[in-house]
C-alpha cells in the first residue's frame, strides 16, 4: 500500500472523539480544501487546489507563509469555494523566532472572497467572514499576548491592531503556540451554528486530546466561502510555516452527509478523479525519488518516522544516565562493604583489646 494510499486511509478510520454531546455522525475528509507535508507541493512548487499569495513559498513539506524577515507577508487560500454547513480543520503550524516578543501572528479564514493580501496578519481586512487569529504581538502592551481570537467581519468592520483585536473578539483564549517544542495544532469546527476552537494538549501526535480554547454560539457565516491562512511579519521577524491544514465535512446524519447525496454516477467519477490525483501524487514522489536519489529517505520521512527517531534518542539519553547510575550505585555499594569491613575489624580488634585487657587484669 503507497504511503498516500495510507494517509488517506488513516483519516477514514481515524475515530471521532467529541468535543460536545451534540456531534456530527459523519465526517468526510475533504482533499480540495486540504494539504499535507511532504506531498504540499506538485514539482512545479504549486499546491493543488490551492492558490498563493506574496511571500508565501511552498515545499514538499509546508508552506512557509513568511519568512523570518520584518515587514512580510504571505497566504494560501482554496481555489474553490467551500458551501458545506458544518465543517472542521485541523491545522498545524509552527511560528518560530529569535526575540522574546513574536512579529505579528498567523489567522486562519473563512471568508465569501479570498483574503489574498492586505494588512489583517497578511490577508484582507473588511473581510466577510471569520478570521481565526493567532496573535503573537502584544500591541496594547497589556502582556495577554499570544493569544488567539475569534473575529467576525460583515465586511464592514475596520480591524482593530491597536487593541490586538480585544475590542472585537467574539471571545478568545491566551495560550502559547509561539516558539513550542514540537508544531502547534488546532482544531476549528463549525457545527449547529456553534464556532469552536480547541488546541492540542496531547503528548503525542497520535494521540487526540484537545481542550477547548474559545467558543461563539449562534454564529451565522456565510453560506459558501473559501478557506485560507496567512501571516505577516512587522518591525519583528519570525518563521511561520503551516505543515498541514486538513478540512473535513460534517453533517447530522449519514443521509445528510455529502457523500450519500452524491448520485451513483457522480460518486464513481468523483472517485475516478481522486484515484487520479492520488495517482499524480505517487507518480510526483516517484520522480522526486528518482531526481533525489541520495536524499531521497530524508525527504520523504515522514512524521511517524521523526517521532520515533525522537523517541529512539531520548530512550538512548535515558539509557545512557541509567548506566552512569548503576556505575555510581556500584561504587556506593562496594564504599559501604568497605566500610562495614573496615567497622568489623575494628570491632574485633577492639574486643580483642578488652580481652587482653581483661586477661592482665
Ligand atoms: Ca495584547
Ligand atoms: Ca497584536
Amino acid at each position: 500500500m503507497s504511503s498516500l494510499t495510507s494517509f488517506i486511509l488513516l483519516f477514514s478510520l481515524l475515530p471521532y472523539t467529541p468535543l460536545a454531546q451534540d456531534q456530527p455522525a459523519h465526517r468526510r475528509f475533504e482533499y480540495k480544501y486540504s494539504f499535507k507535508g511532504p506531498h504540499v507541493t506538485l514539482p512545479d512548487g504549486t499546491v493543488p487546489f490551492w492558490d498563493k499569495y506574496g511571500d508565501a513559498i511552498a515545499s514538499p513539506d509546508e508552506v512557509r507563509l513568511v519568512p523570518s524577515l520584518r515587514h512580510h507577508s504571505g497566504s494560501i487560500w482554496t481555489k474553490q469555494n467551500a458551501s458545506f454547513t458544518h465543517w472542521e480543520l485541523e491545522v498545524s503550524f509552527r511560528i518560530a523566532g529569535h526575540g522574546r516578543q513574536g512579529a505579528e501572528g498567523l489567522a486562519v479564514w473563512y471568508t465569501k472572497e479570498q483574503g489574498r493580501s492586505g494588512t489583517v496578519y497578511g490577508s484582507a481586512d473588511f473581510w466577510d467572514g471569520i478570521g481565526i487569529i493567532f496573535d503573537t504581538n502584544d500591541k496594547d502592551l497589556k502582556e495577554n499576548n499570544p493569544a488567539i481570537l475569534i473575529v467576525g467581519n460583515n465586511g464592514k468592520l475596520n480591524y482593530d491592531h491597536e487593541s490586538d483585536g480585544s475590542s472585537q473578539a467574539l471571545d478568545s483564549c491566551i495560550k502559547n503556540f509561539r516558539n513550542t517544542i514540537r508544531p502547534f495544532r488546532a482544531k476549528i469546527t463549525y457545527y449547529q451554528r456553534t464556532l469552536r476552537v480547541s488546541v492540542f494538549k496531547g503528548m503525542s501526535p497520535s494521540d487526540d486530546a484537545f481542550e477547548l480554547c474559545a467558543e461563539v454560539q449562534n454564529m451565522i457565516i456565510p453560506s459558501s466561502g473559501y478557506f485560507g491562512i496567512s501571516a505577516a511579519t512587522g518591525i519583528l521577524a519570525d518563521d511561520h510555516d503551516v505543515l498541514s491544514f486538513l478540512t473535513y465535512s460534517l453533517s447530522r446524519t449519514w443521509e445528510e452527509s455529502l457523500t450519500s447525496q452524491i448520485p451513483d454516477s457522480e460518486r464513481e467519477k468523483f472517485e475516478k478523479e481522486f484515484e487520479d490525483f492520488q495517482k499524480e501524487m505517487e507518480k510526483n514522489m516517484e520522480d522526486f525519488q528518482k531526481q533525489h536519489p541520495k536524499a531521497d529517505e530524508d525527504a520523504f520521512e515522514s512524521d511517524n518516522q521523526r517521532e520515533l527517531d525522537m523517541v529512539l534518542a531520548g530512550q538512548n539519553r535515558v539509557l545512557e544516565e541509567l548506566r552512569v547510575l548503576k556505575g555510581r550505585l556500584k561504587m556506593t555499594v562496594e564504599e559501604q562493604k568497605r566500610y562495614r569491613d573496615f567497622l568489623k575489624d575494628s570491632a574485633l580488634n577492639e574486643t580483642t583489646t578488652v580481652k587482653k585487657e581483661n586477661v592482665s587484669v
